[in-house]
């Protein structure tokens, strides 16, 4: 009868299938393309050290720091603005797993290493890879640590001295005891790419030398750092003070005293954000903080560049971290879900969505190791002339690009989980939550863009050339080997155009290049990558799917600046149009 039918669905049973949930492994063993790229360009001696630390440190992403990441993401700071007796204490409170992140990176040396040079020339490939299998388990605890990492740079770079002896020694500390993080404060309510016009706060210079620095800083993300950089203009006796870029020095100071007391800071509000949830970021006012003058007068925005060229950098780890995991979940997913018939993977036309995601990320990942290789051999005083100019350009190039990537490939990554993609409690949410922010901090894809320009217009052509002899260095090996011709040739016919429109529109005048400066860093990007990813395919130990990548890669548009500037889109008729365009009605 009907009664004794055993229903699958009833008011105690909700069913019997449960999709199994994606895990995350051992993401140094999971990563065959990492492992491939160290093995082709670490000495042998360094490569057996670094893949057994990275091996170990993989294992401890997935057993320890991924749930504690997790933590961060579920609890949020807080502020406490009073405590009970109704004394102001602003106090920023942070959960233990924030906490113990501070520790972790410290026992990893993830900020050590890059300064204590182990592996010489490429110790900061080493961090760089380590900190790519650690960001997308951090919790962002990644955004302290890029600021501190850019903080010891500034220092090292200005001299080890004085007060900023002891700041280097704790940032770059193995000892969770000692270890500091840094903040960088430059962001004001009227500007934060406009630094120069947009900086209101002042300093006044004290009988002892040091100064008391007032204003208010608008963005201060990881307010709970010990210490910060900030910019200031230095108020002389009769309350004057210099504005646009050259009135701009550069300060550091210490957040706390001894006792644990803010250094003449008010704690405003935390900002309510879209992502990036689990680091607080706080609206402060200075009101006489304590603070020691670190770079020349009026030399502040040119002495934080050091600090924006590593925190840019490590906008590309955390770009490029986020769309290899997110591959790895949903290629993982797609060998457990069934659909018609058979496992997602079985689904041809999931499997090329995938491999496009694939080929994006593999080229990002070469683009932020050629990076870091630049890096470590500047650091380690062995980069050539080119080397340099490569650094600098590829550094905004890179950092604009793979913002952009990462917000798409997440994307996509996110549909390949269907509904549950969308749903917070699975974890998975949060990553496009907080990539949309890579686009933004450390200098939108604009000023970056018009970054890309400043470089070039500063070494009066030589980082362009730089650029188009580094492209074809890494051509060379590829352009023997049959399978990888076709594609060196779409890359030469690429950088032809991009001659091409350098020597016109760049005649044109500021305008013109303002106009192209984003299809023009494009173009860079994607020739670069690709000549990158023909180099790779070109190495002896290179796969099938090496060359597969290559190819695909250089089958997209690789030079989206126009070269004939047939579409008129840079010229001051294109200018005006676009504004009525936008603004019609
Ligand atoms: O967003 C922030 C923190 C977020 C939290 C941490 C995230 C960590 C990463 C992710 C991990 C998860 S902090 C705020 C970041 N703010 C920005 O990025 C500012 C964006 N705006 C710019 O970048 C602008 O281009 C400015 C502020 C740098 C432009 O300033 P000026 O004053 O208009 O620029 P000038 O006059 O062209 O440059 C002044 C000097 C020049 O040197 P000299 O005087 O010797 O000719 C420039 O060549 O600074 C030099 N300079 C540079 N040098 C300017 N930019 C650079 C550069 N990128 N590299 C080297
Ligand atoms: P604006 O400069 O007003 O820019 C608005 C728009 O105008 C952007 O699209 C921009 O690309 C465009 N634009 C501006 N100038 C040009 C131009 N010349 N040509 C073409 N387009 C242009 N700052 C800190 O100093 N420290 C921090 O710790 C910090 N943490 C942050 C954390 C988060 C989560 C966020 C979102 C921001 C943080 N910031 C921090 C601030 C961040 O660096 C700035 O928001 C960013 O640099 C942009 O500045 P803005 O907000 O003033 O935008």
């Amino acid at each position: 009868t009907l009664l004794e039918l055993k229903v699958p669905f009833a008011r105690t049973e909700i069913g019997t299938f449960f999709q199994e949930q994606p895990r995350i492994g051992n993401q140094y063993l999971e990563d065959a393309f990492l492992q491939r790229y160290l093995k082709t360009h670490l000495p042998f001696q360094v490569l057996e050290k670094v893949s057994l630390d990275l091996e170990r440190f993989g294992a401890r992403v997935a057993a320890e720091i991924d749930s504690l990441g997790r933590e961060c993401e579920l609890n949020p700071p807080a502020l406490q603005h009073y405590d009970a007796w109704g004394r102001r204490v602003d106090h920023i409170v942070t959960c233990p797993a924030w906490k113990r992140m501070k520790e972790i990176a410290a026992e990893e040396g993830l900020i050590a290493e890059a300064y204590e040079r182990k592996y010489s020339i490429w110790s900061r490939v080493q961090q760089v890879a380590k900190l790519y299998l650690y960001a997308p388990s951090a919790g962002l605890f990644t955004c302290p640590l890029a600021m501190t990492d850019g903080a010891a740079k500034v220092i090292e770079s200005l001299g080890i001295s004085g007060p900023l002896a002891k700041a280097f020694g704790h940032l770059t500390s193995r000892d969770p005891k000692k270890f500091w993080t840094s903040g960088q404060w430059m962001t004001e309510r009227k500007g934060g790419s406009d630094v120069a016009s947009g900086t209101e706060s002042v300093a006044r210079e004290q009988p002892d030398g040091t100064y008391c620095l007032y204003g208010f800083k608008w963005f201060t993300s990881a307010t709970d750092s010990d210490m910060t950089l900030t910019l200031a203009r230095i108020m002389d006796a009769q309350g004057r003070v210099e504005q646009g870029s050259r009135g701009l020095s550069l300060f550091f100071l210490e957040v706390r005293d001894k006792e644990g007391k803010l250094n003449g800071i008010e704690v405003q509000r935390l900002k309510e954000k879209l992502g990036t949830r689990q680091v607080p970021t706080a609206e402060l006012l200075l009101d006489g903080s304590k603070a020691h003058r670190i770079s020349a007068e009026g030399r502040g925005v040119a002495s934080i560049a050091n600090m924006l060229t590593i925190t840019r950098i490590h906008n590309v780890i955390s770009a490029v971290a986020g769309m290899r995991r997110m591959i790895n979940l949903a290629r993982e997913y797609a060998s457990k879900r069934v659909v018609f018939g058979k496992l997602i993977k079985d689904h041809p036309l999931h499997m090329q969505t995938m491999a496009r995601l694939e080929v994006e990320t593999r080229g990002a990942f070469l683009m932020l190791m050629e990076i870091a290789r630049l890096l470590g051999l500047e650091e380690t005083k062995m980069a050539s002339e080119q080397d340099l100019h490569l650094l600098r350009l590829l550094t905004p190039v890179a950092k604009l690009y793979t913002g952009k990537q990462a917000i798409a490939v997440i994307s996509e990554g996110l549909e390949c989980f269907g509904g549950q993609g969308y749903m917070e409690d699975t974890g998975l949410p949060v990553a496009l939550r907080d990539a949309q922010v890579l686009t933004i901090w450390e200098g939108t894809t604009n000023i970056l863009s018009l970054d890309v320009l400043r470089s070039l217009t500063k070494s009066q052509g030589q980082v362009l050339d730089a650029f188009c002899s580094g492209v074809q260095g890494k051509l060379e090996l590829a352009s023997s080997i049959s399978e990888l011709e076709s594609s060196v040739q779409l890359l030469q016919d690429a950088l032809h155009r991009l001659g091409q429109f350098t020597q016109r529109v760049g005649s044109k005048g500021a305008v013109a290049m303002e106009l192209a400066a984003r299809d023009f860093a494009y173009t860079l990007a994607r020739i670069y990558t690709g000549a990158l990813l023909l180099e790779h395919a070109a190495q002896p130990d290179a796969t099938s799917t090496d060359t597969y990548t290559a190819q695909r890669w250089c089958k997209q548009d690789l030079c989206p600046v126009d070269p004939e500037e047939k579409a008129g889109c840079y010229d001051d008729k294109a200018a005006s149009m676009d504004t009525y365009l936008v603004y019609e009605g």
